[in-house]
């Protein structure tokens, strides 16, 4: 083996990156969000970067996986899953500490892992193609599109978080008039065709005269409500039905692949999901009992993008669309989720993204949406490189954290302007 492509050492930074108060039916999100950068660095003096979530359950594990990395070729990916079994902790100790049912998906020992193990690989493709001078979609097969089409992520929110938090000029959208303005502003600046709504904030009823303004204000475009498994199945259907007739998909309505499979046999509107169908072994029931017609992928849940190409074939072969899903992310995660889903033959709606939600980023090039659209970088590995400075101070920031911050808790910020506020049972509604 070329000794350039040996891993020498692995850099862990974790950062916290400043995010708008949007809501969800969790709560809001806090005013800085934990991310953590990987940094792979090989013999060659190549450094290939990835990107995951950045909460202590996930530093826990990433740290015995750096320590396990050096000496291992960046070709070997597939060898990270038993590796990552191996060395990264007793799961009794991580299930422990897991938060059921999170915005996350429910999580479990394996499903952190994946996560983490997702940013390592990421990071090998990406010191991979800059050794060998290829894009990282080369290394997956090839793209079969020039361009990643993406959506705009509406959200219900706050003009400013109560406490801390830097300010941003969006403001408060809180009826369909503020979510109306929003996706105007995502259409001008950005020029996504489709809007997904991110429900379970208000009762049901806001939410469809939401999505009836937005499909006034933009006749015929793909719409996406998502309430993150909010409603009951028969609060879920009476949302399908009067919504059926401009609705793209309805995401998560209810929580679960019982609740989904019955809404599914009932409703009129296809049904997608990134919470009842998360891992492999969820996949044979959920298609069995056709509970839902697409899947949101995300290279952050299934392990990677070699994963999320496996992923995208049992679709293909069941005959269920694909969507991607994304949390709050930078432009190390953009960049990868581009790459993937333009390897992707059957990609068939535009793919989430908070990015334009964030103010900052370690990546020295803002990503270029242009009708919505990001080219697909032709560029040696993921195309993007590092902004050593912003990471800096990024990193500093989550040093000098009291720790308030180093965990998501949307449910914990919202209790800093609403102190009896708590986690809602579902369904809420
Ligand atoms: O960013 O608040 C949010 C979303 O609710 C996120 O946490 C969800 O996991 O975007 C995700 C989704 O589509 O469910
Ligand atoms: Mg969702």
């Amino acid at each position: 083996m070329d000794s350039a492509l040996i891993v020498e050492e692995v850099q862990l930074t974790p950062i916290l990156i400043s995010d708008p108060p949007l809501l969800n039916t969790q709560g809001v999100h806090q005013p800085y969000t934990p991310r953590l950068v990987v940094e792979v660095v090989t013999r060659g003096g190549v450094t290939g970067l990835g990107e995951t979530y950045g909460d202590g359950k996930y530093l826990d594990l990433a740290r015995p996986l750096a320590g396990a990395m050096p000496g291992r070729p960046v070709t070997d990916v597939n060898g990270l899953f038993s590796l990552a079994e191996r060395v990264c902790g007793d799961s009794r100790a991580v299930d422990g500490r897991v938060d059921a049912g999170g915005l996350r998906g429910a999580q479990t020992a394996d499903k952190l892992r994946l996560s983490v193990v997702s940013a390592f690989e990421v990071a090998c493709l990406d010191a991979l193609g800059k050794t060998l001078g290829l894009p990282v979609h080369a290394l997956l097969g090839g793209k079969v599109r020039d361009r990643v089409e993406y959506s705009a992520y509406l959200f219900y929110r706050w003009d400013a978080h109560p406490v801390g938090g830097e300010a941003d000029d969006w403001g408060a959208a809180l009826d369909p008039a503020g979510i109306v303005e929003q996706a105007r502003r995502f259409d001008r600046t950005y020029g996504f065709r489709s809007f997904k709504l991110k429900g379970g904030v208000f009762p049901p009823e806001r939410e469809v005269a939401a999505i009836r303004a937005l499909a006034e204000e933009f006749p015929g475009r793909p719409l996406r409500l998502d309430p993150n498994g909010a409603w009951s199945v028969e609060t879920s259907l009476a949302v399908a039905r009067e919504l059926k007739d401009v609705l793209e998909y309805l995401e998560d309505p209810a929580s679960g692949t019982d609740a989904m499979a019955e809404i599914a046999a009932r409703a009129d509107v296809p049904l997608a999901t990134n919470m009842c169908v998360t891992t492999f072994e969820e996949v044979p029931e959920a298609f069995a009992r056709d509970s839902v017609r697409i899947v949101l992928c995300d290279h952050h849940y299934w392990g990677g993008l070699h994963r999320t190409r496996e992923l995208a074939a049992l679709c293909r072969t069941y005959g269920v669309g694909l969507s991607m899903h994304s949390n709050t992310h930078l432009g190390i995660s953009l960049a990868a989720m581009t790459q993937v889903a333009s390897t992707l033959p059957r990609l068939d709606h535009a793919c989430d993204t908070h990015h334009p939600w964030q103010s900052e980023d370690v990546v020295t090039a803002r990503p270029l949406f242009e009708d919505g659209r990001l080219a697909v970088s032709d560029a040696p590995g993921l195309g993007v490189e590092l902004d050593r400075d912003r990471l800096a101070a990024l990193h500093r920031r989550w040093v000098e954290d009291d720790g308030a911050m180093r965990d998501r808790d949307d449910a914990a910020a919202m209790r800093v302007a609403d102190p009896g506020w708590r986690t809602p049972e579902v369904p809420r509604w």
